[in-house]
């Protein structure tokens, strides 16, 4: 341990602020003890955190997650997992865990501190480390999410992502994770209890979102907070969501269009940088806890609160309604009290928004569910004022532009003498002619002089080889381009691994280009087959190295039944026929 006088972290016990009713923790070392704790730091073991963690330490450690002081010991995770308790009785009901792999946790003791540092290795807080356990992650799967099932994201983090190793132990807060993105709308559970104070709001109801809001989110809050009496804050997660979410750049510039829409002084936008799990139930009364430390009454849990999507026999983990009963069983006990919500409609009729039980059978409920949208926004389609703010839907649009305004990847894989080359740089004049958008030609033999010159041809350098022209291509796509890839790629898993990094930014074409192997051979322009045969290059790709064909391509072309210009343009049509091309 250190030979620096220690800073006691016994003395920087949770400060006590009692502003709304509720104490909150604030884990901070304040003036001189900052640079103490930094200096005590340079001398422990580092752990660079993850995303998840740095989001559950910012909440740590500024009383969000108040009343823990820390990552949770064994004692406390058991009590959570197996009965939403603390082990000192207190109501909670998620998992708040460190995990670090076995070789981290080697080298350390129960007893000894470590650093927990930020991407850039900024020092975050400093852990004592009071207990080091293996959890059982398939139990915690099965009681905190209600299956071992890895389509529920949660769980699929537990089982996949998260390391064997659990520490528990008190936190010293030495710095906030930082964030340079809208910083005026991020507030600590202090600087909210502070302003509703200032602001003289006693009733405030809370609404938790990880979506764009439209106005029938718009009708339900405002609907909410008048039938309690309250303000509302809007209080949208912007830390982790559930994956393929829209990204909360787009989200807050939505929210903050949306927001002006609200009467004047009832109504305000404040960013949670939570990491979610997806919980359903458990997750809404966590969410609901959180909400009591940063000082509202009231929180609204409408239907499918934090709800994880389908499992894998195509059935919902949890009830619509799951989340509201378990809220209000304990609302009690946590102090802050429930405000339950159906989904609101639309009715043609009254050209207005009404809960859903409020319809009458002659009435006509319009509605646009989240896949339609997505539909519209990608064919450039009206999106109807009765179900959006035009500046709403102009945010969205920005993000979201019609195919013909997308980035895309056309990925050729094939055998070597394919052909995958010459319909590739086909397709690229004819784009180019075309004009529109940036074309880039990733051509196997290209990357492997620009990009991969120090690979070879095992397994291992073939897959870092396809996950670069993947990464490069994303990036092209991301930004609006087009990527031509022409790769061997002859492995299914690597090139699933590119589709999936790719189609979330834009298209995604796999063209089989599927001359045979006798063809390939007879044509050799290389001389490689030849010298594959003879022996004298190891592991060629169809001779004593596996090709893996596509299952489902987009496209199959094969080059013995046409030329390359026929192949290009066959591609350009499919482009076409999938709004591509515009
Ligand atoms: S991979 O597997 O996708 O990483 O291959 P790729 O980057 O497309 O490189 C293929 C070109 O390298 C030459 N070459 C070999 N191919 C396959 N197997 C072995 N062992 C090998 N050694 C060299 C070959 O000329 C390939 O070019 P193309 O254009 O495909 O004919």
């Amino acid at each position: 341990m250190s030979a620096h006088p220690t800073p006691s972290t016994e003395n920087t016990m949770a400060e006590i602020i009692k502003p709304h009713g509720g104490n909150l923790v604030d884990l901070y070392v304040k003036g001189d003890e900052v640079a103490e704790i930094q200096k005590l730091a340079q001398e422990l073991p580092s752990l660079t955190l993850t995303q998840r963690q740095l989001c559950d330490i910012e909440l740590l450690l500024n009383g969000g997650f108040s009343p823990l002081t820390g990552f949770m010991t064994q004692a406390d995770y058991d009590g959570v997992v197996n009965n939403m308790r603390l082990a000192d009785g207190t109501v909670w009901p998620m998992p708040i865990t460190l995990d670090v792999s076995e070789k981290f946790a080697e080298g350390l003791a129960t007893g000894g501190k470590i650093a927990l540092r930020d991407l850039e290795g900024v020092v975050i807080a400093v852990l004592d480390v009071e207990d080091i356990y293996r959890p059982d992650r398939e139990h915690e799967a099965e009681k905190v999410f209600g299956a071992a099932d890895l389509a529920h994201p949660g769980v699929e983090y537990l089982l996949n992502r998260t390391e064997p190793v659990y520490l528990g132990g008190r936190l010293t807060g030495v710095e906030a994770p930082t964030h340079y993105d809208y910083r005026y709308l991020r507030e600590t559970p202090a600087e909210v209890r502070a302003r509703f104070e200032k602001l003289g709001w006693t009733r405030v109801v809370a609404f938790q979102t990880r979506n764009p809001m439209h106005r029938a989110h718009q009708e339900l809050t405002f609907r909410a907070a008048q039938r309690v009496e309250a303000n509302l804050i809007i209080q949208p997660v912007v830390g982790m969501t559930k994956p393929g979410d829209i990204d909360h750049y787009t989200r807050v510039r939505c929210y903050e269009k949306l927001i002006k829409h609200y009467p004047e002084q009832t109504t305000t936008l404040s960013l949670l940088p939570l990491a979610m799990r997806m919980g359903g139930p458990r997750e809404a009364l966590w969410h609901a806890i959180i909400r009591k430390n940063y000082g509202c009454t009231h929180f609204i849990v409408g239907r499918d609160h934090a709800g994880p999507g389908k499992n894998s026999d195509g059935f919902d983990f949890y009830g619509p309604y799951d989340a509201q009963e378990l809220v209000k069983q304990y609302q009690d006990e946590i102090g802050i009290e429930m405000v339950p919500f159906e989904a609101m409609v639309y009715v043609q009729e009254k050209a207005q928004y009404f809960p859903v039980s409020e319809v009458k059978e002659n009435e006509t409920v319009l509605n646009i569910s989240g896949t339609e949208l997505r539909r519209r926004l990608q064919e450039g389609l009206e999106i109807p004022d009765w179900f959006s703010y035009p500046e709403v839907v102009a945010e969205l649009r920005k993000t979201h532009p019609p195919r013909s305004k997308q980035g895309l990847t056309v990925f050729f894989t094939g055998l070597s003498g394919a052909g995958k080359s010459t319909i590739a740089n086909a397709l690229l004049v004819k784009l180019l002619e075309m004009g529109g958008r940036p074309v880039t030609l990733l051509d196997g033999d290209v990357v492997r002089t620009n990009l991969s010159s120090e690979l070879g041809f095992s397994r291992e350098h073939r897959d870092l080889n396809i996950q670069r022209i993947g990464y490069v291509a994303s990036e092209i796509t991301k930004n609006r381009g087009i990527a031509i890839c022409a790769p061997i790629a002859p492995y299914a898993a690597t090139r699933r691994l590119v589709r999936d990094m790719i189609s979330p930014l834009g298209g995604f074409l796999e063209i089989h280009v599927a001359t045979s192997l006798e063809t390939c051979e007879s044509r050799d322009r290389k001389g490689l087959y030849a010298m594959a045969r003879a022996g004298k290059i190891k592991g060629f790709t169809g001779i004593d190295d596996p090709y893996e064909a596509p299952e489902n391509p987009e496209m199959v072309i094969n080059t013995e039944e046409c030329t390359p210009d026929e192949a290009a343009h066959r591609v350009l049509l499919k482009l076409e026929s999938m709004g591509y091309m515009g």
